[in-house]
């Protein structure tokens, strides 16, 4: 892919030629959010200026992360001036999002703040990056909802999918990430083409779409996924679960350290590395039968009943068994640290004994 060349003034060394420039996190406060500010902090606070934006007050332990945190809507135009107006921004990390399950409660939401907040943050990114005089990095965790297989059997025949198959999402998250994916491709390469001081390239936009994410220090809310997560977390607590899909549905799994490091890692790598914005990540792809036996090896009272709900398996069976992500394997490197066995018995098992003290 035709690499991200700007035209600076040789004599002018930008701020971000010393990897300095402030780090835009969004949807701080949010699950992903929390492991990210950990992970970016731990790189560059006290180098860089993190600062962070969610719709709610950060909470003290990732406050602490940050130099400087803003509460508001991403989709507002004041707030993006407020942050525009205040600091020098060199990298977004774009984590807002209503996912697959609330998004469908409240679809015209999803669409304001998931395709219309990210076009917001893009154009924040580009206005910097004129600013600048070169590329702002815009780091964006896509997902296994942009893909829509119609039927079982079509979904057990694509097997593991790559990034140009199947791309036909059922729910208004796959549509907007998807949407979002276009938009960042548009604003890398063709933003407003027909200007004649434009930059060549002004958004350097890299995506991941990431699988079901398993943590052992979170739960989600509002995914379709969470059926993995929520039975892990409820066994360690010794509650009971109610699984809302069937036992044989099977979808790509990953812990939250392992999608973390893809994001990380992605950000890092050369742009003449890249062949493509948008990769594929996996680690393992278990059924959720295979996830609640697995649970009960270390927690043998664990107690799961299957009593699926017909909407959400119907977003789930419409997801790939698997991805491919070959792709993202040779571009740049990417290896999961965790597979299933080892997700277990070296992170999840591990950190939520800490956790719940059990
Ligand atoms: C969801 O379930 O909506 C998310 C996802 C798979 O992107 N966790």
């Amino acid at each position: 892919m035709q690499g991200c060349s700007t035209m600076t003034d040789s004599n002018h060394v930008r701020a971000d030629d010393r990897g300095t420039g402030g780090i835009l996190v969004t949807g701080a406060d949010g699950e992903m959010g929390h492991a990210l500010l950990a992970a970016l902090s731990h790189r560059f606070l006290n180098k860089r200026e993190i600062i962070a934006v969610d719709l709610r007050e950060l909470t003290d332990d990732r406050d602490a992360h940050v130099s400087a945190s803003y509460t508001g809507d991403i989709s507002d135009p004041a707030l993006a001036e407020r942050i525009a107006l205040a600091h020098d921004i060199s990298e977004v990390w774009h984590l807002a999002a209503l996912l697959s399950t609330r998004g469908e409660r409240v679809p015209e939401l999803a669409l304001r703040v998931n395709v219309m907040g990210s076009a917001q943050m893009l154009k924040l990114a580009a206005d910097s990056a004129t600013r600048r005089g070169r590329p702002v990095k815009f780091l964006f965790p896509s997902t296994i909802a942009i893909y829509g297989v119609p039927t079982l059997e079509a979904k057990r025949a694509a097997g593991r999918v790559n990034e140009d198959q199947c791309m036909e999402p059922i729910t208004m998250y796959g549509v907007n990430k998807r949407a979002v994916e276009e938009l960042g491709r548009y604003y890398g390469k063709h933003y407003r083409q027909l200007s004649t001081d434009r930059l060549e390239c002004t958004v350097d936009f890299r995506a991941i779409r990431f699988p079901g994410i398993i943590s052992a220090e979170t739960i989600p809310t509002g995914g379709t996924s969470d059926y993995g997560p929520e039975m892990f977390h409820a066994a360690a607590q010794g509650k009971a679960y109610t699984c809302f899909v069937r036992p044989d549905a099977r979808i790509p799994f990953m812990t939250m350290p392992d999608a973390v490091r893809s994001l990380m890692e992605l950000a890092q790598a050369p742009r003449e590395s890249l062949t493509r914005e948008t990769y594929n990540v996996s680690a393992f792809a278990p059924s959720a039968e295979e996830i609640a036996a697995k649970v009960r090896e270390f927690f043998p009272k664990s107690n799961v009943r299957y009593v699926p709900t017909p909407e959400r398996q119907r977003i789930v069976d419409s997801w790939p068994e698997d991805c491919d992500d070959s792709a993202a394997r040779r571009d740049w490197g990417w290896k999961p640290e965790h597979d299933f066995d080892s997700a277990f018995s070296q992170y999840l098992v591990p950190s939520i004994r800490a956790r719940y003290g059990v």
